[in-house]
């Protein structure tokens, strides 16, 4: 009897470290790490006083990009249209609610915006101006950022099959033990 309950206990640790391992895994798939990008006042190219770091930024749909003002002057992070980007438009993107003063206004501050909808949204500055500041979001359409999720997450689901593929030998460890002690 007591070597069964011991037996149930080493058990009990493997079960708890199958379910810690799929609980972690659980936490790390599904989390979708925002996209950052910062507003320099520094090193910008083509020499700039300042910019969008990196300028181009690729995202899946239902991502957050996150902008994040690291100079010491306010900026904005503002959709273009032709007239105020020297004929850019705003782009393809379908998501309507990203749309213009949206602001970063100090050091440290950020602006964050979750893109829903696929396509390209070319956005500016309204205080320093499209040729000092500008840059572009594409998200992926539906099919490709699945199709990059399955890509991207493909680690993933392999942690999940195998955690849930562990189970099974602590099952026949299960049984092995049953029998030993029987
Ligand atoms: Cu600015």
């Amino acid at each position: 009897m007591q070597r069964r309950g011991r037996a149930w206990g080493v058990i009990g640790v493997i079960v708890g470290v199958l379910i810690a391992l799929v609980v972690s895994g659980a936490l790390v798939a599904p989390a979708q790490a925002d996209t950052a990008v910062s507003i320099s006042g520094s090193g910008c190219a083509g020499g700039t006083t300042f910019c969008f770091v990196p300028a181009q930024s690729t995202v899946a749909n239902g991502a957050t990009v996150t902008w994040t003002n690291q100079s010491t002057a306010p900026h904005t992070v503002t959709r273009c249209t032709p007239a105020a980007c020297n004929g850019t438009d705003a782009g393809s993107g379908t998501d309507a609610s990203f749309t213009s003063g949206n602001v970063a206004a100090s050091n440290g501050a950020t602006f964050s915006h979750a893109f829903n909808g696929a396509g390209a949204y070319n956005y500016y500055c309204q205080i320093h101006g499209y040729a000092v500041m500008h840059g572009t979001v594409t998200v992926q359409s539906a099919v490709s950022a699945s199709t990059t999720t399955t890509t991207a997450t493909a680690s993933a689901p392999t942690t999940v099959a195998s955690s849930a593929a562990n189970p099974p030998p602590p099952a026949a460890a299960v049984s092995g033990n049953v029998s030993f002690t029987g």
